[in-house]
């Protein structure tokens, strides 16, 4: 989603800005901009597109000077256009990038024309500059300027202010979108996140919900939502930005996808010793928490919410606690009852998904037991916002549809299962059996992606459909749901999951030659029941592609082609099967010529609401 980069210093910062912005690439945007002070005043460069076609206009332009701020933005209001790129100017003075959504900007707006300032794009963003330039006018500090200004805001920012009479100044403010603070030595820079940093420094300072602060070459200020002066502790990163990129590998999502044996060695590593899981993956306190609790409210968006419903069904099943799963959007405006001794569980790779970070906000103030996130981010808002955290170890994930991070959270979940299911007093066989699937999963995985030449081949017979059907049952509905979703996401493919007993109540009906139906078969008991769904659809004429177990026994034949994968224990086929379905919608993607990491319209990391 939108990236902000900003910096002072002695030297020039334009390289600086373009190569934060082609950090933040991966996250998906649609036009990028820059502004900078020099001698010559405020000047800005703004392009639709790609941060290469803005970086080849700063080149021929040869704007540069000691302080800037630039953008990616991905459109929430306003369309896909150079007038509505970031950064946004007042009377040539003030420039202003803004990440989140000004919920109160029509009136702003309404009010700022009665006062004579005009619009020059459909934004809500334009409303901060012309508010920054009106208080400045009333003799205020920039400080000032933007201490007022957010004070009249509504809705969600993290935004960059600098202004031509107070040069080599940066004014930032926070609320409910990340910034971060790099520290240099002689000079300073931010961003929405520190990726986009790391060529330059290592050392970080978080801001906190409701604060703004100062940042010259030489100081940083910091003031929180009451107006005090505050220190926040500077972190140093130990992140590494994989500069080199996608390897042997075409795009990152193929990449991700064949990181996903060492991902899952990375985050078993140490957290697995025989027949029992370290409860303390999960944070110190972890231990004392689980004893009491009865009850797991999972709130999670998009990929992450599939994991959260395959949690679902393992908890209620193997550790003896009951479960809701939410999706964060829905949750955060409704009122819900909490059930004692509660578990919050939220679920994101980045730890900044804005739905989700705001539903863990509101929990806090419902009366939950303790709040836990699953997260790959360590540096995160959810990590350092929830009592228990545990951090999935797969790496930094750059393809916009999610793989490895997925997979390494339902790894996480089912470490909970464990711990939860031992609190209880469930068997200690259950957790031996967990312990020991999960040891095996790395190599598992590993076998199962042996299948990548057939699933090619497969994936020309789904390039010329325009609709396609997914089912499951049990824990292997939300697999469908998830491979249905990553179908979508990145080959433009309609699809849609349903659990198979669903089929007869509706969605039998579109069933015929032109919709292909993948069906992920589990090994347990439901297996039975869904070969009587396999057989509903052939009656059909519907064309299936079945993924399975070698020994469900399915056999291929004119309507019905089989993929077997490697045996595992049951608890673990969700993980497994994911791989297949990534794999099938990755090499759609490539015969039907997406941009399959950063596919249209989406974004990584979704920092606004
Ligand atoms: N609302 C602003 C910024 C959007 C954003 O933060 N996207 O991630 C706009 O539409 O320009």
């Amino acid at each position: 989603m939108c990236g902000i980069v900003g910096a002072t210093a002695e030297r020039r910062v334009a390289e600086i800005l373009l190569e934060g912005l082609r950090r933040l690439e991966y996250r998906g945007y649609d036009s990028a901009g820059i502004a900078v002070l020099n001698d010559q005043g405020l000047q800005e460069l703004r392009r639709v597109g790609k941060v290469q076609a803005l970086a080849a206009a700063q080149e021929e332009t040869g704007i540069n000077g000691h302080v800037g701020i630039a953008h990616t933005r991905w459109a929430t209001h306003g369309k896909v256009t150079k007038e509505n790129a970031h950064p946004h100017v007042s009377s040539d003075t003030v420039a202003v990038v803004h990440n989140g959504i000004i919920e109160n900007h029509e009136a702003l707006r309404v009010r700022l024309q009665g006062l004579g300032y005009s619009f020059q794009s459909e934004t809500d963003t334009e409303v901060i500059c012309h508010l920054v330039h009106h208080e400045l006018e009333k003799g205020h500090s920039l400080l000032d300027a933007v201490k007022a200004t957010v004070k009249q805001l509504e809705g969600a920012y993290g935004t960059v202010i600098m202004d031509q009479r107070e040069p080599g100044h940066l004014v930032i403010a926070r609320s409910g979108s990340p910034l971060v603070i790099g520290l240099g030595i002689g000079e300073n820079f931010v961003a929405s996140d520190q990726l986009a940093l790391l060529p330059v420094t290592r050392e970080f300072m978080y801001l906190e919900e409701g604060d703004v602060a100062s940042v010259t070459r030489t100081q940083i200020k910091v003031f929180d939502s009451n107006d005090k002066m505050v220190e926040r502790q500077v972190h140093t990163s130990d992140l590494q930005y994989d500069a080199g990129g996608k390897g042997e590998y075409r795009h990152f999502m193929l990449k991700e996808i064949h990181e996903q044996p060492i991902a899952m060695r990375n985050t078993l590593e140490g957290r697995i010793d025989g027949d029992r899981i370290a409860i303390d993956a999960f944070g110190p306190q972890a231990e004392d928490i689980f004893k009491n609790i009865k009850h797991v409210q999972i709130i999670a968006c998009g990929t992450s919410y599939h994991a959260g419903m395959v949690a679902r069904y393992w908890l209620e099943q193997y550790a003896g606690v009951s479960c809701n799963v939410e999706i964060a959007s829905e949750f955060r405006y409704r009122s819900s009852y909490v059930f004692p001794n509660s578990l919050f569980v939220t679920i994101s790779q980045s730890g900044e998904t804005a739905d989700t970070l705001a539903a863990l906000r509101l929990a806090k103030t419902l009366g939950y037991h303790a709040s836990l996130t699953v997260c790959n981010v360590a540096s995160s808002s959810m990590v350092r916002e929830s009592d228990l955290a545990f951090l999935t170890k797969a790496g930094a994930e750059i393809g916009v549809a999610s793989t490895k991070a997925f997979t390494t959270q339902l790894a996480g979940l089912l470490m909970l299962v464990a711990a939860l299911g031992r609190a209880n007093g469930v068997d200690a066989s259950i957790e031996a059996r967990i312990s020991h699937a999960l040891a095996s999963l790395p190599n598992k995985l590993e076998e199962a992606l042996n299948i990548t030449a057939e699933i090619e081949a497969l994936a020309e017979e789904f390039a010329d459909k325009e609709n396609s059907l997914f089912l499951g049952r049990g824990d292997q509905y939300p697999i469908a749901m998830e491979g249905a979703l990553k179908l979508k996401e990145v080959s433009y493919i309609h699809a849609e999951a349903y659990a198979a007993g669903e089929l007869k109540h509706g969605p039998l009906a579109l069933i015929d030659a032109q919709m292909p139906v993948i069906v992920v078969a589990p090994n347990n008991e439901l297996l039975e029941k869904l070969k009587s769904n396999v057989e509903e659809v052939r009656a059909r004429g519907g064309i299936m592609y079945v993924f399975a177990d070698k020994k469900a026994q399915f056999k291929s034949d004119d309507t019905m082609r089989v993929i077997n994968l490697v045996h595992v224990d049951e608890i673990i086929a969700p993980i497994l099967y994911t791989l297949p379905l990534q794999l099938l919608s990755y090499y759609v993607a490539i015969i039907k010529g997406t941009d399959v990491d950063q596919p249209r319209n989406l974004a990584k990391s979704v920092t606004v609401e």
